[in-house]
C-alpha cells in the first residue's frame, strides 16, 4: 500500500519533504498540493514532476478522497486550522512545528484527536530521530553517565531574516530543545527564566540576540540553553549532559579534518537542512511505515506539541518579566501514555 500525501505549504521545508518523499523514501507519494501562493505550488509540481492535483486551499485538499495523509508545512499560524480539518476528515497528519501557535490551539487538536479515537497526528520534532540525540538518550537510559544533573545546550544560526522577532527565538528556534530535552532526560519542566546578555551588533533593532534560557525540571535538573541567531560562522547545535557518573556530548556532524598552514580544521555546516538531513528522512519514513504497520503514527504526538507550546509560552512570558515563570501542564490523558507510563501508573 502507498500512503498518498496532500501537502499544505510548498515553501522551504514543504518542498524539501516533497523531494524526500518523491525521490528518497519508500511507500509514500504526493497526490495533492496547495499553497496560498499558487505559483509556489505549481513550481513544486513542475520541479519534481508530480502527478498531483493543485487545490485552491487546505479544505479542498483535505476533502480529496485520494489523500490518506496531510503534510502541514505552511506558516505556523495556519497549522491549527489545517490539522483540525484533517482530523475531522479522519486523515493522518504530519505537521511541522509548531503544532499550533498557542497552547489552547494545541489542546483543541488534542481533544479533536481523542474524540476521533485513535492517533492520527505526528509533529515534526525531527531531533528525536537524529542519531546523535539517540545515542545521548541511550547513554542516559542505560545509566552509563548516572543520573543527569545539568544540561548545557547551544542553538546557533548564522543569521535570520528581518521578520524574525525576539519571541521567535523561543517559538521557532528553542522549541526544538524544549521538545528533545524532556524526551532525552525523561522529566517534565517546572519553571523557566530568560536572560539577555550583551546584544550582538549584527541583530536588527527589534531583535534581542543572543538569549540565555534556563529551564528547571521537576527532579531539579537545570538546563541552560543559548539561542544566538546571528552568530555568523555557521549552524551550530551543541548539547552536553552532565551526570553523576560522567558526561555525554552530542557528536559533532561528521566531516573531514584537515591539517594545513599550521592549522587543524573541520568545516561547520551553514544550514539546518543539511544538519538534520538524515533525521528528516528517518522521521518521515517512520511516519509512513508505522501507519502501514500499526494504523497509527509512532513519532512525537499532539501531546508533545502541547507540552512544547505551554513551555514556549512560559519562556515568552519570562522574556517579558525577567522572572522565573512556572510551566503548568494539564494532566496527561491516558490516550497519550506509552506502555511504560501505563505500567508505572497501575
Ligand atoms: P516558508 O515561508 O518557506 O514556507 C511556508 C509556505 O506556506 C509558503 O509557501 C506560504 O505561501 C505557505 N502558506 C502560508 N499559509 C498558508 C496556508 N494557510 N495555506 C497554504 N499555504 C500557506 O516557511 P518554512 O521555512 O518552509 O516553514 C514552514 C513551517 O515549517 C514552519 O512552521 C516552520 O516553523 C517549520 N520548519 C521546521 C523546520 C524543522 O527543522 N523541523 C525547519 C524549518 C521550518
Ligand atoms: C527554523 O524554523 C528551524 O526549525 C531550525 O531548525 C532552527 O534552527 C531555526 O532557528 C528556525 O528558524
Amino acid at each position: 500500500m502507498t500512503l498518498k500525501f496532500g501537502v499544505i505549504g510548498t515553501g522551504a521545508i514543504g518542498s524539501e519533504h516533497i523531494k524526500r518523499i518523491t525521490n528518497h523514501l519508500s511507500g509514500g507519494k504526493i497526490v495533492a498540493v496547495t499553497d496560498v501562493n499558487e505559483a509556489s505550488a505549481r513550481n513544486v509540481v513542475n520541479q519534481f514532476e508530480l502527478d498531483a492535483v493543485i487545490y485552491p486551499d487546505d479544505k479542498a485538499l483535505v476533502a480529496d478522497d485520494n489523500v490518506d495523509a496531510v503534510l502541514v508545512t505552511s506558516w505556523g499560524p495556519a497549522h491549527e486550522q489545517s490539522v483540525l480539518a484533517a482530523i475531522e476528515a479522519g486523515k493522518y497528519v504530519f505537521c511541522e512545528k509548531p503544532l499550533a501557535t498557542t497552547a489552547e490551539g494545541c489542546m483543541r487538536i488534542v481533544e479533536a484527536e481523542m474524540k476521533h479515537g485513535k492517533r492520527l497526528v505526528q509533529v515534526g520534532f525531527m531531533r528525536r530521530y537524529d542519531s546523535g540525540y539517540v545515542q545521548l538518550k541511550q547513554a542516559i537510559d542505560s545509566n552509563y553517565i548516572g543520573d543527569p544533573l545539568m544540561v548545557r545546550c547551544v542553538h546557533r544560526n548564522p543569521s535570520v531574516g528581518e521578520n524574525y522577532t525576539t519571541d521567535m527565538a523561543i517559538h521557532d528556534t528553542l522549541i526544538h530543545e524544549i521538545d528533545v530535552l524532556h524526551w532525552l532526560i525523561n522529566d517534565d519542566y517546572k519553571s523557566v527564566q530568560v536572560a539577555f546578555p550583551k546584544k550582538t551588533s549584527r541583530a536588527l533593532a527589534h531583535l534581542s540576540d543572543p538569549q540565555l534560557i534556563t529551564l528547571e525540571t521537576n527532579s531539579g535538573i537545570i538546563i541552560t540553553a543559548e539561542v544566538f541567531v546571528n552568530c555568523q560562522y555557521g549552524y551550530d547545535i551543541q548539547c552536553e549532559v552532565i551526570g553523576e557518573e560522567g558526561v555525554a556530548y552530542l557528536p559533532e556532524f561528521p566531516g573531514i579534518t584537515t591539517r594545513k598552514n599550521a592549522k587543524l580544521g573541520t568545516s561547520i555546516l551553514m544550514d539546518w537542512k543539511d544538519r538534520f538531513i538524515e533525521a528528516y528522512d528517518i522521521e518521515l519514513q517512520d511516519f509512513i511505515d508505522s501507519i502501514k504497520k500499526t494504523g497509527e503514527p509512532n513519532g512525537p504526538t499532539s501531546w508533545d506539541g502541547y507540552i512544547a507550546a505551554v513551555t514556549a509560552d512560559a519562556c515568552v512570558k519570562a522574556q517579558q518579566t525577567g522572572e522565573k515563570e512556572p510551566v503548568t501542564l494539564a494532566e496527561k490523558p491516558g490516550f497519550y501514555k506509552n506502555e511504560k507510563e501505563v505500567v508505572q501508573q497501575s
